[in-house]
């Protein structure tokens, strides 16, 4: 018998608080081995006036040889932010070596947020994104990462249900048969989270609006999906899980009064993601 072990393929950012320096605490307190795989390595990440980004892509199939030589095997496989369209073939190579018969794949597709793509981000890198999605079991896009995936303007207004269903209905031809949309501004006060499985009836989950926008948020709400739906709860639950999770920690950053680009403080409640378990 091992633990269970996922292969968290991101950047390592300094500070900001967003992926594997995210994923990986998370990930573990909830008692699963991480893999850090780095696809960049920042000081901060994008959304701050200014950072250090240092494209890992070179080194990356040297770094992965040495696992394809060990024959490690890996019960998951998250993806995140990716640094180049390079890369995008090499996460695949990745996936189709080391995804066995019970292993998932989770893909977030660090893309962009409010209908705008991040920085890094070039029409190649979309493209090739696409290429990614054919890979997924489970994925976890804003909407504004679900509509250029399924070549869609962002929307003026918040899309009906039946929209955000076809939509999804669209993407998972290409792949992944869990998706939720997350971070769907509802209202005022309400957050939506919108489920799809196929074949089934959507599903959403609602949240209190806490402030404003966080950044990272996406990053500790991928990390509990994938740690929760690897320890055996199904996709619905494990998005009730990051939901609520993502929620305590918001709400500390308001009372603390924490910038909105300096992520997540998940460390207040990181030991609690393994109780129960
Ligand atoms: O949180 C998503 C994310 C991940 N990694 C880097 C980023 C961002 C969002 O801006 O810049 C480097």
């Amino acid at each position: 018998m091992r633990q269970k072990r996922i292969a968290l393929i991101n950047d390592i950012t300094g500070f900001g608080r967003c992926s594997i320096a995210v994923m990986a605490p998370i990930v573990s307190a909830m008692k699963i081995q991480a893999v850090p795989i780095p696809t960049a390595i920042l000081s901060t990440h994008t959304q701050f006036p200014i950072y250090y980004f240092d494209d890992y892509t070179s080194k990356m199939s040297d770094y992965i040889q040495t696992y394809k030589d060990l024959d490690l095997e890996f019960d998951a496989i998250a993806t995140g932010f990716l640094g180049s369209k390079e890369q995008v073939d090499i996460v695949i190579d990745f996936i189709k070596t080391f995804k066995k018969e019970n292993s998932f794949v989770l893909v977030d597709p660090v893309m962009g947020d409010h209908g705008k793509l991040y920085t890094t981000y070039t029409p190649e890198m979309c493209m090739k994104m696409k290429e990614l999605v054919k890979y997924a079991d489970l994925m976890t896009p804003n909407l504004t990462e679900l509509v250029t995936l399924v070549d869609k303007p962002y929307p003026l207004k918040l899309p009906t249900f039946d929209e955000l269903e076809d939509m999804c209905e669209q993407l998972s031809k290409q792949g992944p048969t869990h998706i939720v949309v997350t971070g769907i501004p509802f209202n005022d006060k309400q957050i939506l989270n919108f489920i799809y499985n196929k074949g089934e009836d959507y599903q959403i989950v609602m949240v209190d609006r806490i402030g404003k926008d966080r950044c990272g948020t996406g990053d500790v709400l991928a990390s509990v999906i994938a740690g929760s739906y690897l320890n055996g709860k199904n996709f619905y639950q494990s998005v009730k899980q990051a939901t609520k999770f993502a929620s305590k920690c918001i709400s500390y950053c308001e009372k603390i009064h924490l910038p909105h680009y300096y992520g997540l403080c998940f460390e207040e409640y990181l030991c609690e993601l393994g109780e129960g378990l």
